[in-house]
């Protein structure tokens, strides 16, 4: 973690930071645990290594602000404060789950939070927030409508579009491409002729830069100045955060099994933990121990042991209510 951003973020902050990325580490780290044993009927897509982007973004959202995520949803909806216990249960696809077991991993909302939803349509849910924050404007609110989405989403026309009208109605948006260079399992390089996905927003005169999403430190800081810039009325703002997926695309494979990407192609980053740095800073700071670490991890194991156990234990829908909850 950069020092500069260590020394601008006081330890109160940085604590609620870790227990965010701790805490979605350790909720995906159980899924991926459990997953062979094919009781959870959901595709999963994990965000193991990116922990940091949804956490640095989420810590500076109201409750009255909107997420809007992609299919590699968890972190999302855990760092905007989506219930966990609903989580996994839709993981399971229980009636207790939080789209009521219909929608799996890629469906996630929690809309008491304002987690409004995810969509396996990649670029899907870009729309939908530039929808919410005009709506926002319209009642003369002063919430800020974020949209999660990868490297492959920026690739759609919808995310010029989306940026397009963004830009002209001066919406309080927040554009975040989480940058993990793969859509599945191609290369960015083998797809855009320019990977700067940034810059793109400068042709709709949208403020954007450039962060480094394996260091919480810097993602805190930079959404703290895009989200400011929305909430102030002076437009969008794109944030291109760059970060690794440590998992493969789909399921908890290892991506260096499969042939796509290989030891000597890795990005420099790939060695990064993004907890482990943070962890780091907060060791040096004073009168910080290892055992409030593991007090933390104690605390949020049993709560993740919890959402398991009332998870496999909830019930299924009924066969006759299937068709419940369906609109299209
Ligand atoms: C419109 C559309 N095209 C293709 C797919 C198949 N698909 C699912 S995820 C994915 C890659 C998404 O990559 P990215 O947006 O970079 O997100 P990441 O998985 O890297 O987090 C693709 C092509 C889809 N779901 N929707
Ligand atoms: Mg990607």
């Amino acid at each position: 973690m950069n020092e500069n951003h260590q020394n601008e973020i006081g330890t109160e902050q940085l604590w609620d930071l870790y227990r965010v990325m701790a805490r979605i580490r350790l909720v995906e780290l159980k899924i991926e645990e459990l997953y062979h044993l094919d009781d959870m009927k959901t595709p999963i897509h994990l965000s193991l290594g990116e922990e940091a982007v949804a956490a640095g973004v989420c810590a500076h959202l109201r409750l009255d602000d909107f997420v809007f995520s992609n299919h590699r949803s968890h972190a999302h909806y855990l760092a905007k404060g989506g219930d966990l216990k609903a989580m996994i249960a839709e993981l399971y696809c229980k009636e207790t789950g939080c789209a009521k077991g219909r929608g799996g991993s890629m469906h996630l909302i929690d809309t008491a939070v304002g987690h409004l939803g995810s969509s396996a349509i990649v670029g899907g849910s870009i729309p939908h927030a530039v929808g919410a924050a005009l709506a926002f404007v319209m009642q003369n609110k002063t919430a800020v409508a974020v949209s999660f989405f990868g490297d492959a989403a920026s690739e759609e026309g919808v995310f010029f579009e989306s940026m397009s009208l963004a830009a002209l109605k001066r919406l309080p948006v927040v554009f975040v491409c989480e940058n993990n260079f793969y859509s599945v399992c191609s290369h960015i390089s083998a797809r855009q002729p320019n990977p700067d996905i940034a810059m793109r927003a400068r042709a709709f005169d949208i403020p954007s830069v450039k962060v480094d999403g394996m260091d919480v430190g810097q993602v805190f800081m930079k959404a703290g100045d895009a989200i400011h810039h929305a909430r102030q009325g002076r437009g969008p703002y794109l944030l291109e955060c760059r970060a690794q997926r440590w998992r493969a695309h789909a399921g908890s494979g290892d991506p260096l099994r499969e042939k796509y990407r290989k030891p000597e192609d890795l990005e420099p980053d790939w060695m990064r933990d993004p907890l482990s740095e943070l962890e780091q800073v907060l060791r040096s700071r004073r009168g910080i121990g290892e055992q409030t670490i593991r007090d933390i991890t104690g605390t949020l194991n049993a709560e993740i042991d919890e959402a398991f156990y009332a998870a496999q234990s909830g019930p299924l829908p009924r066969k006759e209510d299937l068709k419940k909850y369906l609109f299209a």
